[in-house]
């Protein structure tokens, strides 16, 4: 397993960001509930700047190549869990099949509960942005955002969409859900990054 717990380096000598609070639990937060999903008619597209638009289910989705990651979470809310094993397919993968237009910048995900959060590309193509579906070996509980979601360690957790269906390639820099309503673009959780 890779363990990428000590990415904080780059940026502070503390594992623990400022103003977080650790804890052992994993809460549960979402906008509006969990969504239900059918496995046979979910689909997980990839559109936008790109060569290849190109859709998969879930079972095509999870014969990509997958690794597992133990990274830290941090809620903008405020609490921290370290130590969390995510298994996934690196984010690079997709757009290795995707052949992503030279123009493309950023990154939208979209997600079955409405949510949508904007990356910029290079931050993307870190080696710890995952399509995770598994969590501590088990499959990825619904409500933490099976069967499908994204995780960003080296932002707070909202930049990571769960129930993540799609990804659309962006020439211009576009706001996510809680980007539009105060929250950073930026969310880097050592500078503080909540507020916009
Ligand atoms: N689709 C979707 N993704 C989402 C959210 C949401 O409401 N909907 N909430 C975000 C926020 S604010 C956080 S902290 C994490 C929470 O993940 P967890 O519920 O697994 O702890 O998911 C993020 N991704
Ligand atoms: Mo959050």
């Amino acid at each position: 397993m890779k363990d990428v717990t000590d990415l904080y380096q780059s940026y502070s000598d503390d594992r623990l960001p400022p103003g977080q609070r650790e804890t052992d639990r994993f809460p549960v937060l979402s906008k509006s509930g969990t969504p239900s999903w059918n496995p046979s008619e979910w689909a997980f597209e990839v559109w936008g700047a790109v060569e290849e638009q190109f859709s998969l289910s879930y079972d095509e989705f999870c014969e990509l190549p997958s690794e597992t990651q133990l990274q830290d979470f941090h809620c903008v809310t405020g609490w921290s869990k370290f130590d969390c094993q995510f298994t996934g397919v690196r984010f690079e993968t997709i757009t290795e099949r995707a052949e992503v237009a030279d123009d493309a910048v950023h990154v939208m995900f979209h997600a079955l509960d409405g949510y949508t959060t904007d990356l910029t590309l290079e931050e993307c193509m870190r080696e710890e942005v995952l399509f995770v579906y598994e969590y501590d070996g088990e499959e990825l509980p619904a409500d933490h955002g099976g069967p499908l979601r994204v995780v960003t360690p080296h932002k707070y957790a909202y930049k990571g969409a769960k129930w993540v269906t799609g990804v659309e390639f962006l020439t211009e820099h576009e706001l996510g859900y809680w980007e539009r309503r105060g929250y950073s673009d930026t969310a880097n959780p050592w500078n503080e990054e909540r507020y916009s």
